[in-house]
């Protein structure tokens, strides 16, 4: 056998034998490294005759070929059967169920149970969820709306303005989330039934009031929307959400530049004994705010107020978390306290149904 034939016998047992990539790296090295074996025989070339070198380079070049053909082939080998193996090793059962301590210690925080719940009784009286951009134009959140130019809430110490851009424009974070309305009526053509609730940001901070807060707006959009309607929805919602069969509210006229008429909505509740009752009693509790759609607004919005109509409403999630559920602050919810969260959470995997009552 000649020594180029006996090499390839050994290198290919040494190729099949290896067990890792490693061992296999290490094959590759003692064969073609700079002093591997097959190297130093291409290195006898330079002193062979020219006719020797001819046949003895075009053979050695063969078999360092073969060689390195056949150490990918058993490297791909390896690589997939390493694979395999971490596969089988990392495997998770998806199925199994969640531990007992997760669900004993985690919390769903008041601010997402409430989100639940309200987008659940808005979605059984036909309503989708909109969502746009914290983040938003001078145009969208105040003008669009029909906030005239000097109107306070522009107040650099009411709203959160970010320094101008290289076009000179002034972003803000959004003081609610009407600008999505705005959006959406940009985008979808009437009938629009949507709520939209997100965060919000004023520079206002005290027991009722952060800098962040969450608000929940509707609007309603089509040939004939009307103040009849919207006090159904809202008083449908506000016995869905309290969980009371029946509730009474006082509509007082007020002023927001986006709707006309514009009203603020109180619910009938009783405070005996410092705990707030809702569909009994002789006091009232403001809730949220309301009107019809002011005719600018649709205009700005690419509607014809003579063709269709809106009513919308808004108001503060934190504010009825903390009625529905007894809070007496507001700072606490965006402290991150695990102590207040055990106390005021809800458990994981409790999902709000209408059927079963919400907070059940
Ligand atoms: C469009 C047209 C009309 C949304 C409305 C209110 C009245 C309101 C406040 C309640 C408490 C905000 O969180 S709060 O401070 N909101 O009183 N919001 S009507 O009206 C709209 C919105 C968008 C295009």
């Amino acid at each position: 056998m000649s020594d180029l034939t006996s090499l390839e016998k050994s290198l290919s047992a040494e190729i099949a034998a290896a067990a890792s990539e490693e061992a296999l790296e290490a094959v590759r090295v003692s064969a073609l490294g700079k002093k591997g074996s097959v190297s130093a025989l291409l290195a006898t070339l330079g002193s062979m005759a020219p006719e020797a070198r001819k046949e003895a380079g075009a053979a050695i070049n063969a078999l360092k070929d073969r060689v390195t053909e056949a150490l990918a082939a058993r490297k791909a080998v390896l690589k997939d059967a390493a694979l395999d193996a971490r596969l089988a090793a990392e495997r998770v059962d998806v199925t199994l169920p969640v531990l007992e301590a997760g669900l004993e210690t985690g919390r769903i925080h008041p601010i997402s149970q409430v989100l639940d719940e309200l987008t659940a009784i808005f979605a059984d009286l036909g309503f989708a969820v909109a969502e746009g951009p914290d983040v938003e134009s001078d145009d969208y959140n105040f003008t669009k709306l029909n906030f005239p130019p000097h109107h306070p809430a522009r107040e650099m110490h009411d709203t959160f303005f970010f320094n101008p851009g290289e076009n000179g424009e002034r972003k803000l974070l959004r003081t609610h989330t009407s600008p999505v309305q705005v959006r959406t009526m940009l985008a979808q053509k009437p009938p629009i039934r949507v709520i939209c609730p997100g965060r919000t940001y004023r520079c206002d901070s005290d027991q009722t009031h952060t800098p962040m807060f969450h608000q929940v707006e509707g609007l309603v959009i089509d040939k004939s929307a009307n103040l009849g309607q919207l006090k159904w929805v809202l008083e449908e919602f506000c016995k869905a959400f309290f969980e009371v069969p029946s509730v009474k509210m006082r509509f007082r006229p007020s002023f927001f530049p986006f709707t006309e008429p514009s009203m603020e909505v109180d619910i009938q509740c009783s405070r005996k004994g410092g705990e707030i009752r809702f569909g009994e009693g002789e006091d009232w509790l403001e809730i949220l705010g309301c009107g019809m759609v002011h005719p600018n607004v649709l205009r700005n919005c690419g509607l014809d107020p003579d063709a269709v109509q809106g009513y919308a409403w808004g108001m503060g999630i934190d504010r009825i978390a903390m009625l529905k559920y007894g809070m007496p602050d507001l700072r606490p919810f965006f402290e991150a306290d695990i102590r207040w969260l055990r106390h005021y959470g809800f458990r994981p995997l409790d999902l709000p149904t209408l059927a079963g009552g919400l907070s059940a």
